[in-house]
């Protein structure tokens, strides 16, 4: 193959150097691609702010727990595996602070990590990337932990994923209390329709539905559903043999906690997770 560009000859005698020039459209600038890369940095947007969010949300999930026979309005097995999905992306996502899981929902809420002159975003805060691997993550989590899952099953067990960035500490307490208040008029709404009819329930208000649950089975929802549920990291003192020293010393060890999101856990526990600390690398809460 003869290529001649700016007045220069090029011979080619190998196949595969004649095959990646011969394709239409084969001017060098083209081949790099630069056109491409420059589409790709026009899509991609980044997250700003000193928090950020990312949701997950099961794909028609609606369908997939029926199928399943999941137990309505709520399954304890369903909502361990959601536990398990919220745990993995707890750990997933560098500078998570907590994840919040409700119905078929996690969200984390996440920050920059490092030194206060150097934060530095999960992958760069790029937005394409990080949800991108969340809503994988979560997938792969889902289906590795929910022991009722049957292979013949035609549904893909999917998770899609959104990202916003949050503005203060006072933005990322009040998206969780949004989060909160949808799995509470939730969890009436499907308590409501185990129980009543959906004519009986049409124009119905969540306030209402609750007054109709009153005297069954159902006025009372465990907190877990009805608040749903915060994991987050705590920090305990023990005590570890130090061989070099001959004794015991003590450590500082890091352990995963999960309650019920009530109203008293969410406002005494939350602040505290969301502080950013001066060297924050995997951003501990
Ligand atoms: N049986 C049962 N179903 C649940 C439980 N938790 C959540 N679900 C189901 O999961 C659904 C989640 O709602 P959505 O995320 O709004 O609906 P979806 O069908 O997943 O639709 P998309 O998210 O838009 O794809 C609920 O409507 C319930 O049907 C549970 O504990 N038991
Ligand atoms: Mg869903």
């Amino acid at each position: 193959m003869v290529f001649q560009e700016e007045g220069r000859t090029y011979r080619w005698e190998s196949p595969m150097a004649t095959a990646l020039i011969d394709s239409p459209g084969n001017e060098l600038d083209f081949l790099s691609g630069d056109r491409f890369k420059e589409a790709e940095a026009e899509a991609q947007s980044y997250l700003a702010g000193p928090y950020a969010a990312i949701r997950v949300d099961g794909k028609n999930f609606s369908a997939y727990t029926r199928a399943q026979g999941y137990a309505v309005p709520y399954d304890l097995g369903f909502m361990r595996t959601m536990d398990g999905v919220a745990r993995n992306l707890l750990q997933f996502i560098d500078g998570a602070c907590f994840a919040y899981v409700q119905s078929d929902e996690v969200s984390v809420v996440f920050k920059p990590t490092g030194p206060p002159e150097d934060r530095q975003w999960w992958f760069g805060g790029k937005i394409q990337k990080l949800v991108s691997l969340a809503g994988a993550k979560a997938s792969t989590s889902f289906l590795s932990s929910d022991s009722l899952f049957d292979e013949t099953s035609s549904f893909d067990v999917l998770f899609d994923a959104r990202a916003l960035s949050l503005e203060s500490e006072e933005d990322a307490e009040q998206y969780l209390r949004w989060r909160r208040f949808d799995a509470q008029k939730n969890s009436i709404s499907m308590a409501a329709s185990t129980l009543f009819t959906e004519q009986e329930l049409h124009g119905v208000s969540s306030r209402d539905r609750a007054e109709m649950l009153q005297g069954t089975e159902l006025e009372r929802l465990p907190d877990g559903f009805f608040n749903g549920r915060l994991h987050y990291r705590t920090k305990r003192l023990g005590t570890a043999w130090n061989p070099k020293l001959g004794r015991e010393v003590e450590v500082e060890r890091t352990e995963l906690t999960s309650a019920p999101a009530t109203r008293e856990t969410v406002e005494n526990v939350v602040p505290s997770l969301l502080v950013h600390r001066s060297y924050d690398r995997d951003a501990i809460g």
